[in-house]
């Protein structure tokens, strides 16, 4: 029954491996900006608390869209090899010409929109990832200072001020 089973798979594998080199290889889906990342703030000590009194790190992240586009499946991450470190609920939306705030405070028994991870206030990479399909925005955050916040203006990014959940 082994030899059955390892006969089978070892099929399974090849069938896969005998794909035309032919083919054009599946156009990769248009996900860069369709989202934007537009805040992080990783020394928050003022700025903003989450519902349970907190001043935690978080991302803020903008639909710049006409249209509301599903979470569902997307991850955000401090770490490129895990794009799907904290993922989204499913089913959750992001409303056009609207920003949310994910909490990065190592807490996600608090709730939907908590990550399972903090950023680190010497500086730190963080991704939006559409499941497998890629990297939708990312930024590498430099040192900050208390609630300084890392604010994308237009294509570029500066030290500044934060609007957690404001333009
Ligand atoms: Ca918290
Ligand atoms: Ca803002």
């Amino acid at each position: 029954m082994r030899i059955a089973i390892s006969t089978i798979a070892c099929l399974v594998f090849l069938a896969g491996c005998t794909k035309s080199p032919y083919e054009p290889e599946p156009e990769p889906a248009d996900i860069w900006h369709l989202l934007l990342l537009t805040e992080i703030v990783s020394n928050n000590d003022t700025t903003y608390s989450d519902e349970f009194g907190e001043f935690d790190d978080y991302v803020e992240i903008y639909n710049p869209q006409d249209t509301a586009i599903s979470l569902s499946s997307f991850g955000l991450t401090d770490d490129p090899g895990e794009p799907l470190k904290y993922e989204f609920p499913a089913g959750f939306v992001i409303e056009s010409d609207s920003l949310i705030i994910i909490c990065c405070d190592g807490e996600p028994e608090q709730g939907n929109l908590h990550a399972d991870f903090r950023i680190s206030s010497l500086g730190e990479f963080i991704g939006l990832f559409a499941g497998n399909d890629g990297v939708v925005d990312s930024v590498t955050v430099p040192e900050l200072e208390p609630d300084e916040a890392y604010i994308r203006i237009g294509n570029e990014w500066h030290i500044g001020e934060p609007s957690p959940g404001n333009h």
